[in-house]
């Protein structure tokens, strides 16, 4: 654990993520209902909003794009991820070392794990490598950490939530990024769980404005840090507005009315 608070993944103490690595991870299909999506610099612009502490993308993204950003955008390296064009057990590659991502600019570094799935010793054991060699270079730590595979009914049930945000808390990272368990307390008890890990909630497929604000307040209601989100922001034609929204949930303590209100 080290202390973040002061470092461009966070804005007076919380965090907003947004994630841009769903190219790999799903493929095309994400980006059909907005095609523009599929052009990285859409978001990357998103990522310029001030409400926006970070984006995070896989190597060749960051590589492509973020020179021409790097004055204007803090950049998470996402170090592991995969494709969905294989069945399997859970799994995830490890596509850069964070000395390439340090070189590239990263200022903090990201990772998933899939607990409970049949690869969970060897992504630990990687995550492991990760973790120390953030450590070495005074990166923060954020664990995707998403319990999944064949001994998992209800991956989004509380129970296993919290012992999602333990496990991050556990193995070292500084900020365990998982998935809405349902209730706000559900979240209270990940982020106890969490103890000084902070617990930033996954954004998840698109929905409504409303519903996905109050699922992003309930977080922070909860003693959460905020969000790291992907396709509710750039999937919507307007990505500005819906960041106008986040930024007074997530910093302005506003409520969801009044959030929506400010974004119209
Ligand atoms: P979303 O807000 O779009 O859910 O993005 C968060 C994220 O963790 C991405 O970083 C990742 O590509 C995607 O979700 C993975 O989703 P899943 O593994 O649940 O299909």
């Amino acid at each position: 654990m080290i202390p973040i608070d002061d470092m461009p993944l966070c804005r007076d103490g919380n965090v907003l993520i947004l994630a841009y690595d769903h190219g790999l991870e799903h493929g095309p299909v994400d980006f059909r209902d907005v095609p523009e999506s599929a052009n990285p610099e859409r978001t990357f612009e998103a990522a310029t909003h001030p409400a926006v502490t970070s984006i995070a993308v896989q190597k060749g993204i960051a590589e492509a794009y973020y020179p021409s950003y790097e004055d204007d955008v803090d950049l998470l390296a996402k170090l592991n991820g995969t494709s969905n064009l294989w069945m399997g057990e859970p799994d995830s590659a490890v596509n850069w070392s964070v000395d390439h991502a340090a070189d590239v600019g990263a200022s903090s570094v990201g990772f998933t794990l899939y607990g409970g799935s049949n690869n969970e010793v060897e992504m630990a054991e990687e995550f492991r490598d990760a973790q120390e060699a953030a450590r070495d270079h005074g990166l923060p730590v954020v664990m995707w950490s998403y319990p999944r595979g064949q001994g998992l009914k209800n991956d989004t049930d509380p129970d296993t939530i919290a012992y999602a945000a333990r496990q991050a808390l556990e193995l070292g990272a500084d900020v365990a990024k998982v998935k809405h368990p349902g209730s706000q307390a559900g979240m209270e008890q990940a982020v106890r769980m969490a103890g000084k890990t902070k617990v930033v909630m996954s954004g998840g497929s698109k929905t409504t404005d409303r519903a996905f604000l109050e699922s992003v307040k309930q977080t922070i209601d909860a003693g959460g840090s905020g969000l790291a989100v992907g396709r509710n922001v750039w999937q919507r034609e307007d990505p500005t507005r819906i960041l106008d929204a986040l930024e007074a949930v997530i910093f302005e303590e506003a409520s969801v009315d009044a959030a929506l209100d400010a974004a119209e």
